[in-house]
């Protein structure tokens, strides 16, 4: 099985599947057009459209198919086909499409000049560089609650039960408290408010902002195709391990690579003064420990006794990718 392809597949669907629920949100009968300016719909469209690895959805997508086809007689349909075709379908699309929306909010609000201010985002100019600050504060606001409408409205026409879908809302809305308050803790680190940032420091901070919103996409996968608790929590932990991993590795990129190959600007961590696990380990040391903690994700995976290739292969692309 080769990473890239796998994976492509799965970012081709998902960005399918994104312009479809936007083009069905911002249809005037849907009521979601009449009360959005035009221009606030273009610029949530900017930057939920065509771009990103989509990592957290084929997560989320992943877990879930992992879940299913471990019970006998179950095949998942076609991604593309998926998304129309309800039943078959992969029971994780509408929370993969809500994560992902989250995602892309939230990196609307990060690049903003009271946050980390930056110019350049997935390879073109950040949000409010293309819009305005108003208008990229109020993008970010709407892609923070519209994924749980999405969650719950799609997730309801895609059959799947309350209980799962208000378990699922539930912690979404958890994952999104955790990154505000890991952004604050960011906040206070690199303005000097406070000035204490060791390693347990950054990774609480790491945790919050970047480690709940993926732990959170396994986690609801496995939950929308029916795993049970303990599976559930393996889950979660194991995108833990993968979330701290995927930190380490976008500190280095950071650090050593280009705003060309990134798609956004290189060396901000240092020129902001931010507290990094590079800063705090060195470049080899924080590659070596990156390694450690896919090895400690994937046998946590390994535990939930599935079928995890394809999750095996995204594990070992977050700490490979070079952007
Ligand atoms: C609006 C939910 C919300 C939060 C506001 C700004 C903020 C509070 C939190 C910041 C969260 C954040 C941007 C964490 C960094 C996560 C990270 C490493 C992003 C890069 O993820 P990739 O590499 O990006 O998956 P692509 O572009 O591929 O999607």
């Amino acid at each position: 099985m080769q990473t890239t392809s796998v994976l492509n597949d799965y970012k081709t669907s998902v960005d399918k599947a994104l312009t479809e629920l936007l083009n069905k949100l911002t249809d005037a009968r849907s009521g979601f057009s009449g009360r959005a300016s035009l221009r606030l719909l273009d610029s949530v469209r900017y930057s939920v459209e065509d771009a990103g690895k989509r990592i957290r959805p084929t997560l989320a997508l992943l877990a879930a198919e992992a879940v299913i086809e471990s019970k006998p007689g179950t095949n998942l349909i076609g991604l593309d086909q998926g998304i129309c075709e309800r039943g078959l379908a992969n029971p994780a699309i509408p929370a993969a499409l809500a994560i992902e929306l989250v995602h892309c909010g939230s990196l609307i609000h990060d690049d903003l000049p009271c946050m980390d201010d930056d110019d350049l985002r997935r390879g073109k100019a950040s949000n409010h560089k293309k819009f305005d600050e108003a208008t990229s504060l109020l993008a970010g606001d709407l892609l923070l609650i519209l994924p749980i409408r999405v969650l719950l409205s799609e997730g309801r026409d895609y059959g799947i039960d309350s209980w799962k879908l208000s378990r699922a809302a539930l912690k979404l809305s958890e994952a999104i408290s955790s990154m505000i308050c890991g952004q604050a803790l960011d906040m206070d680190l690199s303005t000097g408010r406070l000035s204490d940032g060791d390693i347990d420091t950054l990774t609480l901070m790491q945790r919050c902002k970047t480690g709940a919103l993926l732990a959170a996409s396994a986690e609801i996968g496995a939950l929308l195709a029916g795993a049970d608790e303990d599976c559930c929590r393996l889950f979660n932990s194991f995108a833990h391990k993968l979330g701290l991993a995927f930190q380490i590795s976008d500190d280095i990129l950071d650090a050593t690579s280009s705003s060309e190959v990134l798609g956004k600007t290189a060396g901000k961590d240092d020129q902001q003064n931010k507290l990094t696990f590079v800063k705090l380990y060195g470049i080899d040391s924080a590659q070596a420990l990156a390694k450690e903690l896919i090895i400690e994700a994937k046998q946590e995976l390994r535990q939930t006794g599935l079928s995890t290739d394809k999750l095996e292969l995204l594990a070992d692309y977050v700490i490979s990718r070079n952007y």
